[in-house]
C-alpha cells in the first residue's frame, strides 16, 4: 500500500560531490525525445559531471527508443528487444547487448514489455585508429576471467579491449564473501547497475548497503571498494571511460550543452560484427586493466 509518510523521508539514496547512489524507491520517470511507449529513469549525465549518460528504458510492448547522436550501448534486463541496424534485424533477449557507433542509424523496438540499461557517450576519436563497428551479442556468449587471480570474482568484458573503444562495459560476479582486492582510486568514472545479490559499497568516505536494482555513479578518483554479502552471488554491470589520454579533448561541447538535432537522418551504415574476442590492450600488463 502507498505510504503517505514516505518512510519518514528515509532512503538509502545519497548524492555526494564524487558519487551518487540511487535506489528504486527514489526513481523518477521521464520521457526522452523520440521515445514511444517508453519511459526513462535517468541515472547519470552531464548534469552531475558525468561525461556519459546512463538510463533504464522501460518499454511497453511495441515501445521504442528515441535517437541519439552519441555511441549507444544497450543491455536487456527484462523482456525482448528488436534491433534494426544496417538493414539487419536482431532479437536481443535478457543479457543480450548491442554497441552502436555514433553514425549507426538504428531502431530499438520492444516485442513485449521490457527493460534495458542504456549508456550513451560522445565518441573521442583517435587519429591512428578507425572508429569501432557495431556489435550485437549476448553476455552468455562471452567468457569470464578472474580479477587479480581471484576465481571468486569473475569479470566479463562485453566490448573488445582495444584502443578504438573509448569505454568499457563489464559484468562482475562476486561469490558471497568475495571483495575487490584494493580500494580503487582512478581517473575513470563509473556507471554501475546492481543486477543480482548485494553487499557493501564503499564510495568516498561512506559505506553503503547495496542490492539488486540500485545504481551508482562514481566520479574520477572516487575511492571505491565492494564486498559481497548474503547467500547468493552479487553481480553488477559497470561502465567506465578509458583508452584515452587524460588531456585528450573532451567530446565536442555541443553534446553537453546544446540540444543536438536528433531528427537528422544519418546515412552511414555500420558494419555488424559478432562477440568481441580481443581482450588485452597492447603494452599494458593485464593485471592493471581492471
Ligand atoms: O573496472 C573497474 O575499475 C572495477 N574494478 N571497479 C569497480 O568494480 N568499482
Ligand atoms: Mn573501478
Amino acid at each position: 500500500m502507498h505510504n503517505p509518510l514516505h518512510n519518514l523521508g528515509q532512503t538509502r539514496s545519497s548524492q555526494k560531490h564524487n558519487h551518487l547512489l540511487l535506489t528504486p524507491d527514489t526513481f523518477v520517470r521521464t520521457a526522452l525525445p523520440g521515445m514511444k511507449a517508453c519511459m526513462a529513469v535517468v541515472h547519470a549525465g552531464p548534469a552531475i559531471g558525468a561525461r556519459f549518460t546512463e538510463y533504464i528504458a522501460e518499454f511497453e510492448s511495441g515501445g521504442e527508443l528515441g535517437p541519439t547522436t552519441a555511441q549507444r550501448f544497450l543491455y536487456v534486463l527484462d523482456g525482448q528487444l528488436k534491433l534494426e541496424a544496417d538493414g539487419r534485424q536482431s532479437d536481443l533477449r535478457v543479457r543480450g547487448y548491442a554497441y552502436l557507433p555514433e553514425d549507426a542509424s538504428h531502431r530499438v523496438v520492444a516485442t513485449k514489455a521490457s527493460r534495458a540499461a542504456v549508456i550513451e557517450k560522445p565518441y573521442q576519436p583517435l587519429a591512428s585508429f578507425e572508429s569501432p563497428s557495431a556489435i550485437i551479442s549476448s553476455e552468455d556468449a562471452v567468457s569470464s576471467e578472474p580479477l587479480d587471480g581471484d576465481k571468486d570474482l569473475q569479470v566479463k568484458h562485453l566490448l573488445p579491449d582495444t584502443m578504438p573503444f573509448d569505454f568499457a562495459v563489464n559484468s562482475m560476479v562476486y561469490q558471497p564473501g568475495a571483495a575487490l582486492s584494493m580500494v580503487e582510486m582512478h581517473v575513470m568514472e563509473h556507471g554501475l547497475l546492481m543486477l543480482e545479490g548485494g553487499g557493501i559499497y564503499r564510495l568516498g568516505d561512506s559505506w553503503y548497503p547495496v542490492t539488486a536494482g540500485d545504481f551508482i555513479w562514481m566520479g574520477p578518483w572516487c575511492p571505491q571498494w565492494f564486498g559481497a554479502i548474503g547467500k547468493v552471488p552479487a553481480k553488477y554491470l559497470i561502465y567506465k571511460d578509458w583508452n584515452r589520454h587524460p588531456l585528450a579533448p573532451a567530446p565536442p561541447s555541443e553534446f553537453m550543452r546544446a540540444a543536438p538535432n536528433l531528427d537528422a537522418e544519418k546515412s552511414a551504415t555500420p558494419q555488424l560484427t559478432s562477440a568481441p574476442q580481443s581482450k588485452t590492450a597492447k603494452n599494458l600488463p593485464k593485471k592493471d586493466r581492471r
